[in-house]
Order: C-alpha cells, then sequence, then structure tokens
C-alpha cells in the first residue's frame, strides 16, 4: 500500500469522501487520489515521492506556477504582522483599487472568501438592485455550491452525477431558470415568459465546468443585449478566466462589459480569496452604504490580500506574459490537435488561452448536451495512463486542463508524447 492510499483509508474515517471536495478524490476517473504534499513551478510531489507536471494549478490560481518567489515572500512577511484582525486594513483599499485600475467594468469591488460567496454575493446583490427574483442560469456551467445554483449544475456536481444536489429544497430554486449555453433563444424564451421579473442572467463568459465551451460568435454579446432590453444585470463568473485570459479576463478578451463580475482563484493566488464589483449605481446597495447585507469575517483577509496583491501586481506589470502564455498554450493545443488526429480517434478539443479539454467524443461541443456525449470512461482510461505518467489532469472530463506561465517547452513536448501513447492505448 502507497503512502497515499494509507493515507486515503484514514481520511475517508474523518473527511466524507475522504476529501475536501468532491472532485478531488479522483471518483470519476476510476483511481485512488495522489495526496500531494509539495509543489513547485510546475511540479507537485505526492506523499510517495512521486513526481508530476501539474496541469490544475489548484484549479486555476497558480498562473505563476506554485510556489512563486516572490509571492511567498510576501505572504511570510505579511504573516509575520498578524494573521487577520477582523479589522479594516489599507491591503484591502490596495487590492480593490488593483482590481479597478485594471478592469474597466468593476468600479467598485467586495472581497469574500471563494467563488461561491463571490456569486452568492453578486446575485443577492442583482436582486435587491433590481427588486427582481428571478435569475438565468445555464445548464452545465457552475457557479459553486449554493443552494439555488445547485440547479443542472456543472464541475463536480456534473461528473458525480449530481447536477441537482440532495438537500436542496424546491422553494430555493422556483426562481432560477436555466437555458443552454450558446442558445440566445432558449434566453429570451425566459424573458418573453417573465419580462418584468429577472433579476440577472449569470454566464460564464467561457465556460469551464462542463469541460472547456467557448461562447459561439454573439452569443455574449446577444446577452448583454437582452439584459438591456428587459432591465436585467448581466453577471460573469470570471472566477475560471479572470486574469487568465488576459489581464482583463473574458470581458476583455470577448470585448462585452456585464453589470457585475466574480471572481476568485487567480486574486487569491492559492489563498482563500473571492471579490464580486461591476457598477457603482449597482454596488451601492451593498451593506453598510445599502440595504444589501454580505459579510465575512475573513474578507479582505491581511494574508489573503497581500498574496492577491503580489500576484496581481506582477501579471498588471508583465503584458508579455500574457502574450507568451496564450501563444505557447495555442502552439500545445494545436499540437495536441495534431496527436488527436494522428491517432485515429475522432475527439474534440476545445481551447482559449491557456485553458482547454478534450472531449471523448465525435461531435463539435458547445453546450451541456453534446459535452455529455463524451465517453467518460475513454476519458478516465486516458487520465489514468496520463497520470501514470507524471502528467496531473483534472480527474474529470467535464473540468479544464490550466497551463502556467512556467510550463517548459520541454515539459509540454514530453506531455504531447505521453498523449500519443495514451490515445494509442485507447485503440
Ligand atoms: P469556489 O467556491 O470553489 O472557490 O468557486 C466556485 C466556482 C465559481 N465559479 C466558477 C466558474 C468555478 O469554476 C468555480 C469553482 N471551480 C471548480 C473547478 N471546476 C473548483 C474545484 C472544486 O470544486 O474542487
Amino acid at each position: 500500500m502507497t503512502r497515499s492510499e494509507a493515507i486515503f483509508e484514514m481520511a475517508r474515517e474523518v473527511i466524507p469522501g475522504g476529501v475536501n471536495s468532491p472532485v478531488r478524490a479522483f471518483g470519476s476517473i476510476g483511481t485512488n487520489p495522489p495526496f500531494i504534499r509539495k509543489a513547485d513551478k510546475s511540479r507537485m510531489w505526492d506523499e510517495d515521492g512521486k513526481e508530476y507536471i501539474d496541469f490544475i494549478g489548484s484549479w486555476g490560481p497558480m498562473i505563476l506556477g506554485h510556489n512563486n518567489d516572490i509571492v511567498r515572500e510576501a505572504v511570510i512577511k505579511a504573516c509575520a504582522d498578524g494573521l487577520s484582525f477582523g479589522a479594516a486594513t489599507a491591503l484591502e483599499v490596495e487590492m480593490a483599487s488593483l482590481i479597478t485600475a485594471i478592469v474597466p467594468s468593476v468600479e467598485m469591488v467586495r472581497m469574500v472568501n471563494s467563488g461561491t460567496e463571490a456569486v452568492m454575493s453578486a446575485i443577492r446583490v442583482a436582486r435587491g438592485f433590481t427588486r427582481r427574483d428571478k435569475i438565468i442560469k445555464f445548464v452545465g456551467c457552475y457557479h459553486g455550491h449554493a443552494d439555488y445554483l445547485l440547479v443542472k449544475a456543472g464541475s463536480g456536481a456534473l461528473t458525480q452525477g449530481q447536477p441537482d444536489s440532495l438537500g436542496v429544497p424546491q422553494g430555493c430554486t422556483k426562481d432560477v431558470l436555466t437555458a443552454t449555453y450558446n442558445d440566445l433563444n432558449s434566453v429570451e424564451d425566459h424573458f418573453k415568459a417573465f419580462p418584468d421579473d429577472i433579476a440577472a442572467i449569470i454566464v460564464e463568459p467561457v465556460a469551464a465546468n462542463m469541460g472547456v465551451v467557448l461562447p459561439e460568435k454573439g452569443f455574449l454579446e446577444g446577452l448583454r443585449e437582452l439584459c438591456d432590453k428587459y432591465g436585467a444585470l448581466l453577471i460573469f463568473d470570471e472566477v475560471i478566466t479572470g486574469f487568465r485570459l488576459g489581464i482583463d479576463g473574458a470581458q476583455g478578451y470577448y470585448g462585452v462589459r456585464p453589470d457585475l463580475t466574480t471572481y476568485g482563484k487567480i486574486i487569491g493566488a492559492g489563498m482563500p480569496v473571492g471579490a464580486y464589483g461591476g457598477r457603482k449605481d449597482v454596488m451601492s446597495v451593498v451593506s453598510p452604504l445599502g440595504g444589501v447585507y454580505q459579510a465575512g469575517t475573513l474578507s479582505g483577509n491581511p494574508v489573503a490580500m497581500t498574496a492577491g496583491i503580489t500576484q496581481l501586481s506582477i501579471l498588471r506589470d508583465h503584458p508579455s506574459y500574457y502574450e507568451k502564455l496564450n501563444q505557447k498554450s495555442d502552439i500545445f493545443f494545436t499540437s495536441l490537435k495534431e496527436v488527436i488526429k494522428e491517432s485515429g480517434l475522432n475527439l474534440t478539443l476545445n481551447h482559449v488561452g491557456s485553458i482547454g479539454s478534450i472531449f471523448f467524443t465525435d461531435q463539435p461541443v458547445v453546450d451541456y448536451d453534446s459535452a455529455k456525449t463524451s465517453d467518460t470512461a475513454a476519458f478516465a482510461r486516458y487520465a489514468r495512463y496520463m497520470l501514470g505518467n507524471g502528467i496531473y489532469l483534472a480527474p474529470a472530463q467535464f473540468e479544464a486542463m490550466f497551463i502556467s506561465m512556467v510550463h517548459t517547452d520541454d515539459e509540454l513536448a514530453y506531455t504531447l508524447a505521453m498523449a500519443k501513447n495514451a490515445l494509442a492505448s485507447l485503440k
């Protein structure tokens, strides 16, 4: 028995499923999870000393690679000044000023501790500002685990086969309308049925929780137009795409301006940080300024703020990092497409910037239904092969692969070679 297996056995005694987040259990690829002991740059090591090239990067935050020297030193220094005060600090103002200076649509921002909290809060603000109750979300999109958002959700909810979770009373979800990603008619139908009742549309501007699914031309623009036509707010959930596709995320990449944006992941550099922000008039409804209550003991925590400020400052001050990352990633994914073609397997690869997903289906993947045509057993075999050869991929078909700024050309070349062998082993 390996150390990871022994620890997993103990873990299952004291933690549900042995993990603190379902996808980490590796259940959907039919193997036990390596228990990770340390990470550095693009590598991770498990409890048995096995080394991996990491393409999860903590599900997005590690765009600069693990253990970035500047971020680490700043965090260590910040710890010496105290871990938490539960009081206002200048660091929070610096973080808010940084985000509002970088993202034009974010005129005011509130820090929270996770992407889930950011989305929960943004939706409450949208409902409070518009005095409307209904929201539109897209089937297969994942926005965290707030009760009313676990409706045909993506990511782990989809992987675990629970697009709707137990424990969520019908009353919680009666105001949640679901639409089909990339299908504007399915959105307009809801507005026609409830012209004055819809507070907001919430969308992943690039869906990354049914695997990576790109917005088709005109889709995001169409959502903007529908919100303007019916007086609803457009919320971009940029927990994954924010500061990933470019310094101004998907809204900068696609040129569509939301009313509210939610963040997580990269803005914390691996520390528990989330944020929501947008139009000043909309954010002015947030307590203590307005009547929408939202609070959090560790919101704006000084150590977490230091991590986020340091990482975001590096990204802001080095625009060439994104050019290199997106160019390197484009070359990688284009080469991976070639590897797939040469394998003779008819698979679909979606990618944008430094995120992408291979779908084990011969259909184009443009929404939840087409993503679900994927052969998840074949994906599992592929992922297990890669893991066995030191490539640490998301252990689920409906997740993304994340390339960081420190993955080397040699590592990417090795990954392509292993992908070629993995696909050959499936035939
Ligand atoms: P957190 O509460 O996990 O910080 O963020 C929730 C969330 C919100 N919005 C989007 C677009 C997200 O992708 C997420 C979380 N992403 C998943 C990965 N697919 C987190 C991994 C996990 O659940 O363990």
